[in-house]
């Protein structure tokens, strides 16, 4: 709901400026390049992803940007794509413009994850008075909702205003009825498109009694689910089984240590860099703190997530956030000679 309200005072804000003619700020706070910043949700949008944002829609559309740009793989390809409230925009370069930036089928996705088929909901077959019919999908779109779907769209032929193709190539086929269903603990009336659910918000006045639903945000927060990880040692080596682990950014993850060694005990600390020498100079203030203080300095600044020392054989469950800020950071054994012998890995965050 919080979010909700942000985005609406965001639309009124530029709605206003529109009204009285005046050119709308952009909302950057430390915009560099081509940088577009956005302090709702500290994210930046820049190059193509940036051009296409503003030219097809902006924040109405698309809502703010909820990730950085990143790679990402979908349906089997490695893509370079940025998260937004609303959708995901994806870098298709081999294509012709405005091609080369398509949007995530979010609407289908998001059906998906909460195990409904939408083949399976109600379909028609002819034309309701003041609707538009769908045969590739049996779907009417009426009133409201089809008024919104036509207000925006993709500029396919250089005319001012959308014509269906246009509208289409945004929101893709209506792949729903107009159904009923709970947000945000209250009913409301949405249809679902290919890449966008359309909620009609009668609370509101037009044109916020129309919304985009959140869907970019809600599929990441699905995908965000909690992940179990093991982490062993290499018989009597000084070192971590895997050395290189890789997480999504902002999940929950419980990683299990198992010290499989024979004879040494370890323990796995997890830092907020990825520059082997803060590590070292970290590591050498862990060795003194002594095996009393699990060999963790008093100042634990840099430590994100951290074991007891383990005996030989023993394991222990930690459980934490994994970074909001994709990077690679270091998790090493502080006990002393270990990670100069080579005992450390890598957390991937993308
Ligand atoms: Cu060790």
């Amino acid at each position: 709901m919080q979010n909700r309200l942000t985005m609406m005072t965001a639309l009124m804000f530029v709605m206003i400026l529109s009204l009285v003619g005046l050119p709308a700020p952009a909302p950057a706070t430390h915009a560099q390049t081509d940088e577009l910043c956005f302090a709702e949700t500290g994210y930046c949008i820049s190059g193509r992803i940036r051009q296409y944002w503003q030219l097809y829609g902006g924040l109405p559309v698309f809502g703010f940007p909820i990730s950085a740009q990143g790679e990402a793989q979908i349906e089997d390809q490695v893509l370079t794509v940025q998260w937004f409230e609303r959708n995901r925009l994806e870098l298709h370069p081999a294509n012709p413009r405005p091609f080369d930036v398509l949007i995530g089928r979010i609407g289908v996705e998001r059906l998906e994850q909460q195990g409904r088929d939408w083949q399976a909901f109600p379909r028609e077959t002819e034309e309701r008075p003041g609707c538009r019919f769908f045969p590739e999908t049996g779907q009417n779109v009426c009133g409201e909702i089809l008024a919104a779907w036509r207000a925006n769209g993709l500029e396919l032929d250089g005319v001012v205003g959308f014509i269906e193709r246009e509208n289409l190539a945004l929101y893709g086929l209506p792949i729903s009825p107009l159904i009923e269903e709970e947000l945000d603990g209250r009913r409301y009336q949405v249809q679902w498109f290919e890449r966008a659910r359309f909620e009609l918000h009668p609370e509101n006045a037009p044109p916020f009694n129309v919304l985009l639903g959140r869907l970019g945000a809600e599929v990441r927060n699905a995908a965000s689910v909690s992940t179990d990880l093991l982490v062993d040692v290499r018989g009597d080596d000084f070192a971590f089984v895997p050395e290189q682990l890789n997480v999504a950014p902002a999940i929950a993850v419980n990683i299990t240590f198992l010290n499989t060694a024979q004879s040494y005990p370890h323990n796995w600390v997890l830092l907020n860099t990825g520059d082997l020498s803060v590590a070292q100079e970290f590591n050498t203030a862990a060795g003194r703190a002594g095996r009393a203080n699990n060999f963790l300095p008093p100042d634990q600044s840099l430590v994100l997530a951290a074991s007891t020392v383990l005996n030989p054989g023993a394991f222990e469950v930690i459980s934490f956030t994994t970074p909001t800020d994709g990077g690679d950071y270091l998790y090493i054994c502080t006990v002393p000679g270990h990670f100069a012998a080579g005992m450390y890995g890598v957390l991937s965050v993308r």
